[in-house]
């Protein structure tokens, strides 16, 4: 039976696991807590950076001592395995910890086993507390690693009808300041950005981080299947961060940084390149989540391709009666076969509203 201060603690363990989005990758994020046998806060902590300690680590530090006859509360199964750290199954063990309670097993094939392994050092070992939320709070990694590649969050912004521009192509500023912003938060929890051609042409956006103090820069990607959109000036190359430019195979790429050059095969129906090979190349790169910003015709290929984990809308209190759609055609011709998703929140962002839904699964 899990008590109130077991939920209090993996609460507090699940907070300060999400402190490392952002800076992990291709690492989980992961927070864990420690009760001291009396069941008084003895220490806590987060994975910080990939290759740094791990949560339970940094929380054991701190309990020192008092983590004997304790509990251990951590968002990810204790891992098993000596990599660029030890393990901490061992660590919990040597401790003396009597208790390890943990919301989500680890899919990680060279770490699993850390439950397993504390059971048979004799400690009582629980699974499955707050899983929901640990799983949340942990989406892109425990995708990127369950499916072998890159977790996707499409984002877009549009009026109420649903519309990312005027029929004159005009759509500056159609969110507000503060949806803006928070558009930088997503990009900065991010390990990539993606845009296609027509963003790259129509926009020339940055596409970097501003305004979050301390930010990595994400990779910046833009799909650029004919190499014509993105130009020598074209903001994305003003060296601020690593910049791709994905082109099929056979694309003139002369007036392009060579490093900027990647090289993807076309989709098989359809006039883009590879959404799967694109996520694949990424993830070879150490890309473990990207947020696609744009446009419709990328996303859409994105949708057609199964390729979308999670979509943030910005919704602003505005119409327009014409114009684009936020999403262009997805390979659905009918409504038997629409994707359906469920809204995990809704916010007010300044004026506007943010849905965050995810696909319900088929
Ligand atoms: C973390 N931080 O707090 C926990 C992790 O790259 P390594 O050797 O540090 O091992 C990473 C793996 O360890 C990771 O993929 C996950 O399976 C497990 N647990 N990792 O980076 C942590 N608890
Ligand atoms: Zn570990």
């Amino acid at each position: 039976m899990d008590t109130a201060a077991d939920i209090t603690a993996m609460r507090r363990a699940i907070t300060l696991a999400a402190r490392g989005l952002g800076s992990t990758s291709p690492n989980p994020v992961v927070g864990c807590v420690i009760l001291d046998a009396a069941g008084a806060p003895a220490g806590e902590g987060f994975h910080r950076r990939a290759g740094g300690p791990h949560a339970e680590v940094h929380a054991l530090r701190e309990a020192g001592g008092r983590a004997r006859g304790g509990t251990a509360y951590v968002t990810l199964e204790p891992c098993n395995h000596t990599g660029r750290t030890g393990p901490c199954a061992q660590a919990l063990t040597e401790a003396g910890v009597s208790r390890v309670v943990y919301a989500v097993g680890d899919p990680n094939p060279q770490a699993t086993g850390g439950a397993d392994t504390l059971r048979a050092a004799g400690i009582e070992t629980t699974q499955g507390l707050l899983a929901d939320e640990a799983e949340a709070g942990n989406a892109a990694w425990l995708t990127s690693v369950r499916l072998g590649r890159p977790y996707v969050l499409w984002k877009y912004a549009a009026t109420l009808d649903g519309r990312i521009a005027a029929a004159d192509a005009t759509s500056r500023w159609i969110t507000s300041p503060e949806a803006r912003a928070d558009v930088h938060r997503l990009r900065a929890e991010a390990d990539a950005v993606i845009v296609g051609s027509g963003t790259a042409r129509t926009d020339d956006p940055q596409l970097g981080v501003r305004g979050i103090e301390g930010a990595r820069q994400p990779l910046r990607v833009v799909v650029d299947t004919a190499a014509t959109a993105v130009r020598p000036g074209a903001r994305v190359l003003d060296g601020t961060a690593p910049t791709l430019i994905a082109v099929a195979e056979d694309a003139g790429t002369a007036h392009l940084p060579s490093e900027t050059v990647l090289r993807l095969p076309r989709a098989a129906n359809g006039p883009g390149l590879d959404i799967g090979a694109l996520l694949d190349a990424l993830y070879a790169r150490g890309i473990r989540s990207v947020l696609l910003e744009g446009g419709p015709v990328l996303a859409g290929a994105f949708v057609a391709a199964g390729s979308v984990d999670k979509v943030v809308g910005y919704l602003a209190p505005v119409l327009l009666g014409a114009g684009p759609a936020a999403l262009a055609d997805a390979g659905i011709s009918t409504i038997s076969r629409a994707l359906r998703l469920e809204v995990t929140e809704t916010e007010r962002i300044g004026p506007d509203l943010r849905i965050t839904a995810v696909p319900v699964p088929a």
